[in-house]
């Protein structure tokens, strides 16, 4: 199996709530190493850009104001296998369908404020990757 990068996103419901440091307790429990972190506001426009591949489902103005509403961390995760594990990690996007202590189980508040944020694939890892980190930022 070989080490890869994730990109992840502590999204507004749980950096409001300071669950930025339990949030990253489980993550390095995992075994996923945290290599790039920052917190930031994201613009109105770097959501848009982000799930422009939703922007044709009804609640992508929804997702899009919430992600904008308070601060949020982003981040990239290094691992074995990290893409599948940290979305073993995060659980179901309903957190009302997610496993007993994944991190939506635990935090996450509905469909829409379900607490993190994991890239699905390979090549979305790659692209939320590069939008949000320059490499030198990346220290694995
Ligand atoms: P996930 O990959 O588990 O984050 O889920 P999706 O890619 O299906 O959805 C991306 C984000 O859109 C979710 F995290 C929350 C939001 N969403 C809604 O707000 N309502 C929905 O019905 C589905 C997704």
């Amino acid at each position: 199996m070989a080490i890869e990068r994730t990109f992840s996103i502590i999204k507004p419901d749980a950096t409001e709530r300071n669950l930025t440091g339990a949030i990253n307790a489980l993550i390095e429990k995992s075994g996923l190493r945290i290599v790039a972190q920052r917190r930031v506001r994201w613009t109105r426009a770097q959501a848009e850009k982000f799930y422009e591949e939703h922007k044709a489902r009804p609640f992508y103005g929804e997702l899009c104001d919430f992600m904008t509403s308070d601060p949020i961390v982003i981040q990239v995760l290094q691992g074995e296998n990290a893409i599948v594990r940290y979305r073993d990690v995060m659980g179901a996007t309903d957190p009302a369908k997610a496993g007993e202590g994944t991190i939506r189980k635990l935090h996450g508040r509905s469909v829409g404020e379900n607490s993190v944020h994991g890239s699905d694939s390979p090549a979305s890892a790659e692209r939320e990757i590069a939008l949000n980190f320059r490499l030198d930022e990346i220290v694995g």
